[in-house]
């Protein structure tokens, strides 16, 4: 018989190549030294340090999928995964950075954009040079994107943007925004657009009193009148497919990340238990406890065996969105019941931020909201085993 490693049940590293094990080694003491050294301090005064991004970009951890030419790693969705984990071990705020930077705006340049668009944006956003962010709600269109009032009206050179986002990550700090608006000149279908910091009518204002994701920086876009040239806008999508074919590889992201922070959740409430003695015996030794540590990594070994199973599926070009919704949805939740779990496992030290759980578990909160509500998953996944729509 084989043997059983309590941390790693169904042998997930035998699965990885050396090159994603070297990778992943590599991030994680990057995150555990770099960015583990700083959460603490930046999650309780709510400070962004942007320089995260061209520390990013130095390790190469920004668009890690993407060919060398334009800056990335050329590695594969597993790699992209193996990242996100590691970073999210740490805070799903810096997770957010990365998968923001990766997925939602090199994506769509590298997907949808002209020659000129990514030789101008990948190389600089793959260095942390440049940060982007990735407009798509809206302050009356979240679950709903199709319902966004931003408009892009064409003039004689190009093309003029009104609307506003709202809850956009990294917005206050980017240099380029990829906004998505209904476009006249296209039969108002959704079109994506690249717009540049200091264009005259944009502005990111912050969202203060963020109780979440407090090491990530949260603002609006706001365009009033803002007049870009014909070369703003990406011309090989229209559609919502445009945003959402972003979100796959997003969600596909966050399904490895939240396991990273649960991750660090279940080895915390099981080193807590260890050490802590209550009616003379470890906390470890009572029943109770132990089923809640085998129920963390019972969740843990399945949703990334689930992931790492996507993952090899998006590698080979056979992954389909509704895969990608299943572990979003199944990884986040299960994510967020493992840190509230550990947080009573800590007892009173649970809420205290030496600890870090009830971190994570405030920051999950947000991620089970993001990228497609846990709800709205379960809907996409009602929908293809029903035929039924129910959204409305
Ligand atoms: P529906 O009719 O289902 O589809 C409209 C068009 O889009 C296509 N499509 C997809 N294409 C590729 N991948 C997918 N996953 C796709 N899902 C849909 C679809 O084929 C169709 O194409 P076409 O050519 O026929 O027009 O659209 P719907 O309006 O009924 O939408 C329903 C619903 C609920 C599934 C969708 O709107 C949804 O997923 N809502 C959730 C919104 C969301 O996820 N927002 C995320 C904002 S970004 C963000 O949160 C970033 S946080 C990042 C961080 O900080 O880490
Ligand atoms: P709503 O859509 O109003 O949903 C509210 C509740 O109603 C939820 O429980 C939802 O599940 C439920 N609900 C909605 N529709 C239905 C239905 N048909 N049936 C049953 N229940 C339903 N967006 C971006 O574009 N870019 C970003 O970078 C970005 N970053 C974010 C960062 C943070 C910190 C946060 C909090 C959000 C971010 N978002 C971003 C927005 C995020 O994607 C939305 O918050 C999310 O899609 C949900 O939209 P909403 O907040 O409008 O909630």
């Amino acid at each position: 018989l084989g043997r059983f490693v309590w941390d790693d049940p169904f042998l997930l590293e035998n699965q990885l190549t050396d090159e994603e094990r070297m990778l992943r080694d590599g991030v994680n003491a990057f995150a555990q030294d770099r960015l583990q050294s700083r959460v603490i301090s930046a999650y309780a005064n709510e400070t962004v340090d942007p320089s995260v991004f061209a520390e990013m970009g130095e390790m190469g951890l920004l668009g890690v999928t993407f060919p060398e030419q334009y800056g990335g790693a050329g590695a594969g969705y597993v790699a992209y995964g193996l990242v996100a984990r590691e970073i999210e071990r740490v805070d799903s705020g810096y997770r957010s950075m990365m998968s923001v930077q990766s997925s939602l705006v090199m994506y769509p340049i590298y997907a949808y954009g002209s020659e000129e668009q990514r030789n101008r944006y990948l190389p600089k956003l793959a260095s942390g040079e440049w940060i982007g962010c990735f407009g798509l709600t809206e302050p009356d269109a979240g679950s709903d994107p199709g319902g966004m009032k931003t408009t892009a009206r064409k003039t004689d050179g190009g093309y003029v943007l009104n609307g506003a986002k709202m809850w956009i990550s990294n917005a206050p700090i980017a240099d380029v925004f990829v906004v998505w608006a209904k476009s006249e000149a296209h039969g108002g279908k959704i079109r994506g657009f690249v717009l540049e910091k200091g264009m005259k009518g944009l502005s990111a204002p912050k969202i203060g009193g963020k109780l979440s994701l407090r090491a990530s920086v949260t603002g609006e876009i706001v365009m009033d009148g803002v007049e870009v040239g014909e070369e703003a806008l990406l011309p090989n999508v229209e559609g919502l497919k445009g945003p959402f074919g972003c979100l796959n590889r997003a969600r596909y992201g966050i399904a490895w990340g939240v396991m990273g922070a649960a991750e660090f959740c279940w080895h915390a409430a099981r080193r807590y238990g260890l050490d802590r003695k209550q009616f003379g015996r470890p906390l470890a030794q009572t029943q109770l406890f132990q089923k809640k540590l085998a129920d963390m990594q019972t969740e843990i070994a399945l949703g990334l065996q689930a992931a790492l199973r996507v993952g090899r599926m998006l590698e080979e070009g056979d992954a389909a969105p509704e895969m990608i919704s299943l572990i979003k949805r199944n990884n986040c939740g299960k994510a967020l019941d493992i840190a509230r779990n550990a947080r009573d496992m800590h007892g009173g030290n649970g809420i205290s931020e030496e600890f870090q759980v009830f971190r994570h578990m405030v920051n999950l909160e947000t991620v089970n909201t993001y990228e497609g509500t846990h709800d709205v998953h379960a809907l996409i996944l009602g929908r293809a085993q029903t035929g039924l729509q129910a959204f409305f």
